[in-house]
């Protein structure tokens, strides 16, 4: 079911997109700017081939407006905004290079009230191509200015989530003796194993790709489980860390663990899934909390000028968050999703730009 484009702008509650036609590639650009309330509407650029243009423009607009949540739940003094490059074919070389130049200069054109950086199929080296027009874009390599991959602070991040959900759902956050299934081993993914398996925790991992599985089971002696068996797969936490609307009414009755906490982006299919999970008996950790690192990194290190120290003490602020929000819902009745939300949204509507959200 597609929606047209005049009925996604129309339905949508952001504040502008911006598009482009570019006809040399036969590529949509969308920039979503979905609030700029509390700073510049900040958020990665995707790529990706999509079945529609309209598709792309309605990825962008759903994951700015999560980039809004993340932003304001993360106490950043940043809005939310993505963007998207619908492409017939993930370009290489000159071409990508020519493609990315343009939609850098979409990017400069809107003079810092959109910042973009790595997202899908875009990385640090594409940062780099997108800076060479624009100042606005977050991640590049340490030569030209930027931080580098925030995928490791990403992980860092979710490392303290999982540990705040074990607490919160065991009364200790030691992960000795924890099963932890990691979906998706990627630049997160992969970096969440080696700090799950340090602090002791027995993990286990899935991926479409067998040699990153191969690879990480030589490293640390994980185990591996097929594609196919992860949704049943008995475990205490189980962590998403690779695409979105993995829970949802057929799989949601089929999980066998106590926690879901990882760091996919939209890891609910719908919104009544946040009600399906409380009714299973199983702690959610919203994905636009626990997966804040990222965001933290770029915005905390490149535009707000954090220590290193600082940005290690707001990470482990993530866990602290997440107890809040546990303890909120269990408090209210309500889904960690809708405990998490209400923490954005007095920060949205009240909060001063630059204090943390009030608990
Ligand atoms: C995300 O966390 O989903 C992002 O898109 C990360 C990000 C944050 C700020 C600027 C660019 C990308």
């Amino acid at each position: 079911m597609t929606s047209s484009i005049e009925e996604l702008i129309a339905g949508w509650d952001g504040e502008g997109v911006v598009s482009h036609y570019d006809a040399e590639h036969g590529a949509w650009m969308f920039i979503g700017v979905h609030s700029t309330r509390l700073g510049p509407a900040c958020g990665g650029t995707r790529m990706r081939v999509y079945d529609t243009p309209a598709d792309g423009l309605s990825d962008a607009m759903r994951l700015a407006a999560g980039m809004t949540f993340k932003c304001a739940v993360a106490g950043l003094p940043t809005g939310g905004g993505k963007a998207v490059l619908a492409v017939p074919e993930l370009p290489v070389g000159a071409d990508r290079q020519d493609l990315l130049h343009r939609y850098g200069d979409l990017v400069e054109m809107l003079r810092g009230t959109y910042r973009t950086g790595p997202d899908m199929n875009t990385n640090g080296p594409d940062m780099d191509v997108i800076g060479e027009r624009t100042a606005y874009a977050f991640g590049r390599s340490s030569g030209n200015g930027g931080r580098g991959s925030s995928g490791p602070d990403t992980a860092v991040g979710v490392w303290h989530g999982i540990r705040a959900a074990v607490a919160h759902a065991a009364g200790s956050a030691e992960l000795t003796d924890r099963t932890v299934l990691v979906q998706g081993v990627g630049g997160v993914g992969g970096e969440l194993v080696e700090l799950l398996v340090k602090d002791g925790a027995r993990v286990a991992v899935s991926d479409l790709d067998g040699e990153r599985v191969a690879d990480l089971q030589q490293r640390f002696g994980v185990m591996a489980v097929p594609a196919g068996a992860v949704v049943d797969t008995d475990c205490d936490v189980y962590a998403p860390c690779a695409t979105g609307a993995v829970l949802c009414a057929e799989t949601i009755p089929q999980l066998r663990c106590r926690i879901v906490a990882g760091a996919a982006n939209n890891q609910l299919a719908t919104p009544a899934d946040a009600a399906r999970l409380r009714a299973a008996g199983i702690l959610y950790a919203p994905d636009f909390v626990i997966n804040a690192g990222g965001a933290l990194h770029l915005i905390g290190l490149e535009l707000l000028g954090w220590s290193d120290a600082t940005l290690a003490d707001r990470l482990a602020g993530i866990g602290t968050t997440l107890t809040e929000i546990f303890t909120h819902a269990d408090a209210q009745g309500t889904t960690t999703e809708e405990a998490a939300e209400a923490v954005a949204l007095v920060r949205l509507d009240g909060g001063p730009a630059g204090s943390r959200p009030a608990g």
